[in-house]
């Protein structure tokens, strides 16, 4: 059987404490599953030239880490990754500036991940990649020689052509993505608006009748791979975590109140400032709730060393404190706002102990929170889903109230509605998400990843020379 070798820039140790995210999620259950490689950042930054991976094995996968020189990833992460690609990706041209210094730092980082990786690699690896800050990875490792399957899974948005071609080297980034086997994407749309860039810069012709993607002697298989949850998991660790102090303790608080609950990494694309503003148009426009719902915002600071998401922070600050020092009471405050990781368990037991689950992001790949959400809730009182249909969770949970998180109104009234929702038509709404879930569950998705990738490889052996790249 071939390994499994997974890419991503960043990875998280067993332990280590690292930021939460949906990537990482994914990454460590396929693996788990399969056993292998994980290679990627470790985290640490250097003066000097980055050494030899570090390697360490914990339950049968092995983790390969490797620092990064302190200007080159601040260029290349802070700034390409994620003023560039991850802004012009989620639609907020806004947010979004280009120069070559840090393009140029996105490349060499890549180049490295390539020489860093291919001593490690062994004739019948099966190369998964992960994500934007990753792209041009395989054409690197493709001229150092590698011959057999890459894939590589998007799991951000994939913009429209119209809005890609705002970047500069937009088909350089384009043409990267066919050195790839298959390329996997969270929604349909994902996958239209790639096809949208293969068109534009390849002509019609192609894109071939059954979806792969034809250029010069390369063919690719590009499709849908919506990734999801480990419902078992989620739904034990929910229970149990419902006896735990923290939850017992946040469940006492309450004082009978309904919950509403968010958790998203502090990000502008989580929309949190809309939200924000929409629980209080729900407290104006329904003044009977005032004393009587507690919304709890989870939102662990992220990429605090740009400028957006400071200035991100200091305005979540400015409207949570705004709204709870115009409604708050002697004995309640409206919005409990945490910037703080907790373990996944207890934070599963959080969700389950909501009556609301509110996910607004203002685009989102995918969405995760949501999927936990409804794997977490008791299926026989279960609480409702209010969802963005700007998430890619949306395509897959249409159960959910589906709001325009823009539309701060809208999502005030979806509030009162989830709330007065009655018990038949959350049990309902809940069954058929929680099917769709078990379905497509994470296993599911890493398993159809990795057959696609297996069906991508020949016999041939996968790595024929060891160069030295450029
Ligand atoms: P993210 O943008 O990080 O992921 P998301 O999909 O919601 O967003 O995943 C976040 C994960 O981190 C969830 O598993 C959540 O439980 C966990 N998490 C969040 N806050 C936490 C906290 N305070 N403490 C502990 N854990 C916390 C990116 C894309 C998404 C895509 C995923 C997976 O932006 O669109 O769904 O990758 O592909």
């Amino acid at each position: 059987m071939s390994r499994l070798v997974c890419v991503s820039n960043r990875i998280s140790l067993p332990r280590k404490s690292a930021a939460p995210g949906g990537l990482a999620v994914g990454v460590l259950s396929a693996l788990k599953r399969t056993g292998g490689l994980w290679f990627g950042w470790g985290g640490e930054t250097t003066d000097e030239p980055p050494g030899d991976p570090d390697l360490h094995i914990r339950e049968g996968v092995t983790y390969a880490t490797v620092d990064l020189r302190k200007r080159e990833f601040d260029l290349y992460y802070n700034g390409y990754a994620n003023q560039v690609l991850w802004p012009l990706f989620h639609y907020f041209l806004r947010g979004m500036r280009y120069n070559v210094e840090e393009r140029d730092a996105y490349e060499s980082v890549n180049r490295l991940f390539a020489q860093k990786l291919l001593p490690l690699l062994q004739p019948r690896d099966l190369i998964w990649v992960h994500d934007y800050h990753l792209i041009p990875l395989g054409r690197h490792l493709r001229e150092m020689g590698v011959s057999g399957p890459l894939g590589f899974f998007l799991h951000i948005p994939f913009p429209n052509i119209e809005m890609l071609r705002v970047l500069p080297p937009y088909a350089e980034l384009l043409r990267d993505l066919t050195h790839y086997d298959v390329v996997g994407f969270q929604t349909e749309n994902d996958l239209k608006a790639f096809y949208s860039g293969i068109e534009h810069l390849f002509g019609a012709e192609a894109i071939r009748g059954d979806g792969r993607v034809r250029v010069g002697d390369r063919t690719l298989r590009a499709e849908v791979f919506p990734i999801g949850v480990d419902v078992v998991t989620v739904q034990n660790e929910a229970m149990e975590a419902m006896s735990s102090d923290v939850v017992r303790r946040m469940y006492d608080s309450l004082m009978g109140r309904q919950l509403m609950v968010g958790v998203d990494r502090l990000d502008y694309s989580k929309g949190l400032v809309e939200r924000f503003s929409a629980y209080q148009h729900f407290l104006e426009t329904y003044p009977e709730n005032v004393g009587r719902i507690t919304y709890m915002q989870i939102a662990p600071l992220s990429r605090s060393d740009v400028k957006a998401y400071v200035e991100i922070r200091q305005s979540l600050e400015q409207a949570a404190g705004r709204t709870n020092g115009r409604f708050a009471d002697t004995d309640w405050t409206p919005i409990r706002y945490l910037n703080r990781n907790f373990p996944h368990a207890t934070l599963m037991g959080l969700l389950r102990s909501a009556h609301v689950g509110i996910v607004t992001p203002l685009r989102d790949g995918m969405n995760l929170v949501a999927k936990e959400f409804v794997a977490a809730q008791n299926p026989d009182d279960p609480g409702v889903l209010i969802l963005s249909n700007l998430a890619g969770a949306a395509r897959e949970l249409g159960s959910a109230l589906l709001v325009n998180p823009y539309d701060s109104r809208a999502v005030g009234h979806a509030i009162q509605a989830a709330l007065a929702m009655p018990l038949p038509e959350r049990r309902e709404r809940h069954a058929a998400m929680l099917q769709i879930l078990k379905r497509n569950d994470i296993a599911a998705w890493s398993r159809r990843f990795i057959e696609a990738l297996e069906k991508a490889g020949g016999s041939e052996p996968r790595v024929r020379a060891v160069g030295k790249g450029s």
